[in-house]
């Protein structure tokens, strides 16, 4: 047979497929998560795009970062939509006449000329910015790509260690389910019980013009977000007095891997790095203190106001910590007999995330991966990608976004981890299947993780990314 008229191996036609979605979410500047359900810029979708740009275009991985980092505001905080001015505003909900960055973000600095949210999304930057270097070391030298980036990444992690240490633990808490960007985790159930839910009839969803509601957060939901993103906005972006405020492990880990992925980048500019990786070293063990639980063998999540206690003093409105069980999850719950808050008994694919980090323990590391080829994760048994909950929590809803369904980019993390702890042939199993499943839904936005159905968007920019990633 002429060998021209072969079909091509698999892995090219994925190659091509991915790039094709790439091509398509990209708005000349920068890629959108999903032209129909998200037109915007976000931040840890443009972090993950980059780190699979950057096998098709460095320069274009490197203008992704660079316009998600020119909105950056003065306090270092890099917010989690960017809008695009072309965009009617009625295509998303909050929209930048919502969130009035300018404005209303005046005092923390938000930029003049870009309209931006005024919260934050994980920290994936720095680490996206050293692969997008890796890629091509000369183009980025001769751009000044990291001389440039370094300073604002390393405004954004103060940002994140100072303004965001509301649980005085040395970690970063979140104040918004948005921010943690896994957001109607069964984790905010009980911290998002306390807000009262702003009415329905005082905002409108864009979401359900492109999503099934049954695959979507609840309206009740959105009355939450509504109310604490508007709180935020009138409190003028200030951070600390808030009513809800979680340490995340995910987003965490996802700081302490980019606090050594800085340190790669200081090194590279002529620095020792030193002074980094000896931070990344102190959070590891603030992580373990703070949210490690040896009897379930993973990282929860923590309620900084379980106690009802905000970081100005003042007792935020009916905090009990009632809505938090402390069965066998440490509770410390009262102030002075251990770390703040309480932690918040469910099992999130976030709690397996710090797998990701070289710096944790091996014996943390393999309970870890235990837990994921465990009964609540079922990896290698009923699931090939894991859940982002617990299958036998009461709460695990296969279709319902972070409730329960396989997202990519926790998938590609976890695959990482992996690897780095030298699970080698599971490192594989997640690979093939990061990349079958990508293949078979078109790019999903997330799958059920018992049948690999495709949930959400397709054509959805950090799947096809990170599938290219994998596929290098
Ligand atoms: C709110 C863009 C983002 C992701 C989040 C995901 C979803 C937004 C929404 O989409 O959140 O930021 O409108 O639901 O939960 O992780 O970054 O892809």
């Amino acid at each position: 047979r002429d060998i021209a008229y072969d079909p091509p191996p698999v892995a090219d036609a994925l190659h091509v497929r991915a790039a094709r979605v790439l091509e398509a979410n990209w708005t000349g500047a920068s890629t959108v998560p999903s032209r129909g359900l998200y037109p915007h810029q976000w931040s840890w979708d443009s972090a993950f795009i980059a780190i699979g740009l950057r096998h098709l275009s460095p320069l274009r991985a490197q203008t992704e970062l660079e316009t998600l980092l020119d909105a950056q505001w003065g306090d270092g905080r890099i917010p989690h939509i960017v809008f695009n001015p072309s965009v009617p505003l009625d295509a998303y909900f909050p929209s930048p006449d919502f969130w009035r960055s300018s404005t209303a973000g005046r005092a923390a600095g938000a930029p003049r000329t870009v309209q931006t949210s005024g919260i934050v999304q994980p920290p994936v930057h720095a680490l996206a910015a050293w692969l997008v270097h890796r890629a091509d070391p000369g183009l980025s030298r001769a751009r000044g790509f990291l001389t440039r980036m370094y300073p604002r990444l390393a405004a954004w992690h103060r940002y994140l260690l100072h303004r965001r240490d509301l649980g005085g633990g040395g970690l970063a808490s979140v104040v918004h389910p948005w921010e943690q960007g896994m957001d109607n985790s069964p984790c905010w159930d009980a911290p998002l019980a306390r807000i009262t839910p702003a009415p329905a009839r005082s905002f409108r969803r864009a979401d359900l013009a492109h999503g099934a509601p049954e695959d979507r957060p609840t309206d009740l939901d959105y009355g939450r977000y509504v109310r604490l993103a508007t709180e935020y906005r009138d409190g003028g972006y200030a951070d600390g007095a808030g009513d809800f405020a979680v340490e995340d492990p995910a987003f965490n880990a996802l700081l302490i891997a980019s606090e050594l992925a800085l340190a790669r980048i200081a090194q590279e500019l002529g620095a020792t790095g030193t002074a980094r990786i000896a931070r990344a070293e102190r959070l590891t063990a603030a992580l373990i203190e703070r949210m490690w639980d040896p009897a379930e063998g993973m990282f929860f999540c923590r309620d900084v106001r379980s106690d009802g206690v905000r970081s100005d003093g003042v007792r935020s409105d009916g905090v009990r910590s009632d809505g938090v069980r402390s069965n066998s999850v440490r509770g410390d719950g009262v102030r002075g007999d251990g770390p703040a808050g309480a932690l918040i008994p469910e099992r999130s694919v976030s709690g397996l995330i710090p797998l990701l980090l070289p710096t944790l323990p091996p014996d943390i590391a393999a309970t870890l991966v235990r837990t994921a080829y465990g009964p609540h994760f079922g990896l290698g048994d009923t699931t090939r990608l894991a859940p982002s909950y617990d299958l036998l929590g009461e709460a695990f809803d296969p279709h319902r976004y972070w409730r329960g369904p396989a997202w990519f980019n926790t998938g590609w993390l976890l695959e990482r981890g992996l690897r780095t702890h030298g699970e080698r042939e599971r490192a594989d199993a997640v690979r093939a299947a990061v990349l079958e499943l990508a293949c078979a839904t078109d790019f999903a936005e997330y799958v059920d993780p018992y049948t690999g159905e495709a949930c959400g968007a397709t054509g959805f920019g950090w799947t096809a990314a990170l599938a290219l990633d994998l596929l290098h």
